[in-house]
C-alpha cells in the first residue's frame, strides 16, 4: 500500500455527515494511488454492543485529475457513539488508518468519532476570538476608574510593574495604582477596532463580576458586574452592540466563568464581614456554610492552589444547592447571562477540571457529572452557546463523549508547539525548540485527541493571561508574529487574539502578560495588526480554512519550512511557512490536493499568480513568513 496516496478525514470531502444526527447514516470515504489497493474496510467499535463491526468499502470513483482512487463505505445509523479506523489490503500488504496516523499493525488508539447528535457552535467554528483583560484595554468612562482605599482588601501582596518599575501596587486591590481604568465603555468603544479593524467576531472577557481584585477571579458576587467596570445594564448594551452589525459583521460574547471558587469576600464566604448576612466563614449555621468545604472551621479550608483568597465551592450532589446556584435552575448564574436581556453565546469554565465535590480539585467521579449537567443547562437555554472549558493538557476526557465541553483552550494543541517551532521557548519562555516535522507531529497527534468538531471550536492562541507574551518569547522580532498569525488563520480550531498579540505586545509571566494596550501603536497602520486584518479576512472568506480538511504537504527541518493543505469541494488551499530567518523557495507537492497541472493558485497576499507544473508550484517565502494560495 502507498502510504502518500492514503488520505482520510472528517471533512465534508471524506465525510458525509461530520455532525450526525441518531437517524443519520455516515458515509466515509478514502482516498487511495489509483489501482493501488485490493480491498478496504471500515472497522468500527460500537459503544452500544460493545464490539467491533466491519464495514467493506467500494471503489466509487476516480478524483478529477486521475491521480486517485475514492473507496467508500457506509456506517449505518444509530444513536451509539463509535469509534473508527481503516483497514487497507493491496493483495501483499495492510495498512491501517486512523486520526494518529497510518501504520502497518492495528492501532489500539486514535481512532476518528462518531457522535451522533454532538453539534458544536457553528459561529465558534467560522468565528475568529479576541481575547481581552478589561482593566487593561481601553478606558471608556473615567467616572468609574478605581481610587485610592476604594476596595479594602486582607490578601495584598506586592506587585512590580516589569514594564514600569516605578510603578509597585499590589495585587489585592489595596492600592488603586493596580488598576488602569479599562472598562466595559471602552470595549463597546473599540468595537471597531475589534470587528472591523481586526476582524474579529466573537469577543472574549475575562472576569467582570464585582471583586476587589483587577483579575476578578476571586468572585464577591456573580450578580453584578463591577462597577469599576460599569454595570449590569451596560452590559446588556455592550452584549446587543457586539450582536449588532453597526460596527461590523454580527458578533459574539463569551464571558469568563469562575465556578471552581468564589472570593473570600463573597456573601457565601464573607470572611471580612462585609455583608449584613452570615457567611460560611463566619458561623457554622450560615444558611451558605455547606458551599465550601472546611477541614478545620473557620480558617482550613479548600481553596484555588491553596489561595485562601479563592475558597473552593463544594457541588455536593446532583441538585445540591450550590449546582442550582451556579448553573441548575433558571435564575442560576450560568442560565441568567445566556438569557435576555445579556443573551451572552458562551461561557469559558475556569480552571474548570477542579470543581467537585468535597474539595477534592476533581479527583473523584463528580467533575464530570457536574459538567454534563453544567452543559444540559446552558443548551436548554440556547443549544447554540459555545462551552469552553480552561485545560492544559489533552482535554478529551471533556469533549470526546460530546456531553460536556465543545471545546477548550488549547495550550497543548496550538500555543506550546507554535511557540516552541517559531520561538524557541515554550509558553512559561523557557527554552525548547522542535523542528518542523516534529510541529506537525505534535500536531497531528493533538488533533487525534479530538472529534472534527471539537478541533473546529478549540480555541487557538499564541497567548493568555496566564503565560508569557508571544512578542517576548519572539525576543522583539515582529516577523515571528507574522508567521504565527499566518499559521493561526489557516490552521484547524478558533483563531484566539489574545490582545495585543497582533501587534507583539511585550510582557513577561502574570502579572507583566496583562500590560496596557497601547492605542498608539494598535492601529491599521501598524505591520503586524495590518497582516492580522488580512489574514482574517483571507479566513473569513475561505469555509477551507475554517472546516476544511488538513494535510501536510511538506515538512523540511534543514530549511526549516512547513507546508500544509485546507480544502473541500470548493477551494484547495496550500499554505507553506518558513520558520528560518532568511527567504527559501518552497516547492510544494500540491498534486495531492488533486490540483491539475496547468491550473493557476493565486496567492492571497500577494496576489501574485503561479501555474502548476509537474503537479508542484515553487513559491518564494520571506524568512518568518509564509504564503497561502489558492484555487
Ligand atoms: C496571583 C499572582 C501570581 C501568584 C498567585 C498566587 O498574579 O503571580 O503566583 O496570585 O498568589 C487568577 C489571577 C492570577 C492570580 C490567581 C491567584 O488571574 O493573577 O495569581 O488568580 O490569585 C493552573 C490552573 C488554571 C489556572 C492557572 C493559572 O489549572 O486553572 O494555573 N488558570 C485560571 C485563570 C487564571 C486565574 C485562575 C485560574 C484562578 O486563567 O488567570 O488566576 O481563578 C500547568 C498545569 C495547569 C496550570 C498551568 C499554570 O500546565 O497543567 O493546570 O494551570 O501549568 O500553572
Ligand atoms: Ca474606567
Amino acid at each position: 500500500v502507498e502510504w502518500n496516496g492514503l488520505f482520510h478525514d472528517q471533512g465534508t470531502l471524506y465525510d458525509s455527515n461530520p455532525e450526525p444526527g441518531a437517524t443519520q447514516a455516515v458515509t466515509l470515504t478514502l482516498r487511495t494511488f489509483k489501482n493501488d489497493i485490493t480491498s478496504a474496510n471500515i472497522k468500527y467499535y460500537d459503544s452500544a454492543d460493545g464490539t467491533y463491526h466491519w464495514v467493506a468499502m467500494h471503489w466509487t470513483a476516480n478524483d478529477a485529475t486521475g491521480t486517485f482512487d475514492l473507496w467508500q463505505g457506509t456506517v449505518p445509523a444509530s444513536a451509539s457513539e463509535k469509534y473508527y479506523r481503516l483497514q487497507i489490503n493491496d493483495g501483499t500488504a495492510t495498512a491501517w488508518y486512523n486520526a494518529a496516523g497510518i501504520t502497518s499493525s492495528e492501532p489500539s488508539s486514535g481512532d476518528f468519532y462518531i457522535i451522533p447528535g454532538f453539534k458544536t457552535p457553528d459561529w465558534m467554528k467560522n468565528g475568529v476570538m479576541y481575547q481581552i483583560f478589561p482593566d487593561r484595554f481601553y478606558n471608556g468612562d473615567a467616572s468609574n476608574d478605581v481610587t485610592n482605599g476604594q476596595y479594602t482588601y486582607a490578601g495584598c501582596a506586592t506587585e512590580q510593574h516589569a514594564w514600569d518599575s516605578s510603578v509597585v501596587s499590589n495585587v489585592g486591590g489595596c492600592n488603586s495604582a493596580v488598576f488602569f481604568g479599562g472598562d466595559l465603555a471602552g470595549v463597546d468603544q473599540k468595537l471597531g477596532y475589534i470587528k472591523n479593524t481586526i476582524g474579529a467576531d466573537i469577543i472574549y472577557l475575562n472576569p467582570i463580576f464585582l471583586s476587589p481584585t483587577n483579575h476578578k477571579y476571586d468572585t464577591e458576587d456573580y450578580t453584578k458586574v463591577d462597577p469599576a467596570f460599569g454595570s449590569n445594564t451596560l452590559l446588556q448594551t455592550l452584549a446587543a452592540d457586539i450582536h449588532g452589525t453597526a460596527n461590523g459583521p454580527k458578533g459574539y460574547l463569551v464571558l469568563d466563568g469562575v465556578f471552581n471558587h468564589t472570593g473570600d469576600t463573597h456573601q457565601w464566604f464573607d470572611k471580612y464581614n462585609w455583608w449584613t448576612t452570615t457567611g460560611a466563614y463566619e458561623s457554622q449555621s450560615s444558611p451558605w456554610y455547606g458551599y465550601y468545604t472546611f477541614q478545620t472551621w473557620p480558617n482550613t479550608y479548600s481553596a484555588f492552589f491553596g489561595i485562601s483568597s479563592m475558597p473552593k465551592l463544594d457541588y455536593g450532589a446532583s441538585g445540591s444547592a450550590v449546582r442550582n446556584a451556579i448553573y441548575g435552575s433558571s435564575t442560576s448564574v450560568v442560565q441568567t447571562y445566556l438569557k435576555s436581556p445579556y443573551n451572552i453565546d458562551g461561557w469559558r469554565l475556569d480552571a474548570a477540571q477542579y470543581l467537585d465535590a468535597g474539595g477534592n480539585n476533581g479527583s473523584d467521579t463528580t467533575n464530570h457529572q457536574i459538567m454534563a449537567e453544567l452543559r444540559n443547562a446552558v443548551k436548554s437555554v440556547n443549544p447554540n452557546a459555545d462551552i469552553l472549558g480552561e485545560f492544559w493538557g489533552n482535554a478529551g476526557p471533556w469533549t470526546d463523549g460530546g456531553d460536556q465541553w465543545d471545546g477548550a483552550m488549547n495550550y497543548d494543541g496550538f500555543m506550546q508547539p507554535v511557540s516552541e517551532w517559531i520561538t524557541g521557548q515554550d509558553y512559561n519562555g523557557n527554552a525548547a525548540s522542535i523542528p518542523s516535522s516534529q510541529f506537525d507531529s505534535w500536531l497531528h497527534g493533538t488533533r487525534a485527541n479530538y472529534p472534527t468538531n471539537v478541533q473546529q471550536v478549540m480555541s487557538n492562541g499564541l497567548g493568555s493571561h496566564d503565560v508569557t507574551r508571544f512578542g517576548n518569547r519572539a525576543g522583539g522580532d515582529i516577523w515571528k508574529t507574522y508567521l504565527a498569525l499566518f499559521f493561526q488563520m489557516t490552521y484547524v480550531g478558533t483563531p484566539t487574539i489574545y490582545y495585543g498579540d497582533e501587534y507583539g505586545m511585550q510582557g513577561g509571566a502574570d502579572p507583566d502578560n496583562r500590560r496596557t494596550f497601547d492605542w498608539t501603536v494598535g492601529t491599521s497602520t501598524n505591520s503586524a495588526v495590518a497582516l492580522t486584518q488580512k489574514l482574517v479576512a483571507i479566513r473569513n472568506s475561505y469555509p477551507a480554512l475554517r472546516t476544511g480538511s488538513f494535510l501536510t504537504l511538506l515538512t523540511d527541518d534543514t530549511n526549516k519550512l512547513f507546508a500544509y493543505g485546507r480544502f473541500d469541494a470548493t477551494n484547495r488551499i496550500a499554505v507553506a511557512l518558513n520558520n528560518d530567518s532568511v527567504a527559501h523557495t518552497v516547492t510544494i507537492p500540491v498534486w495531492q490536493l488533486s490540483v491539475t497541472n496547468g491550473s493557476t493558485l493565486t496567492e492571497l497576499i500577494s496576489g501574485t499568480k503561479y501555474t502548476v507544473q509537474n503537479g508542484q508550484v515553487s513559491v518564494t517565502v520571506n524568512g518568518h513568513y509564509g504564503a497561502i494560495l489558492a484555487q
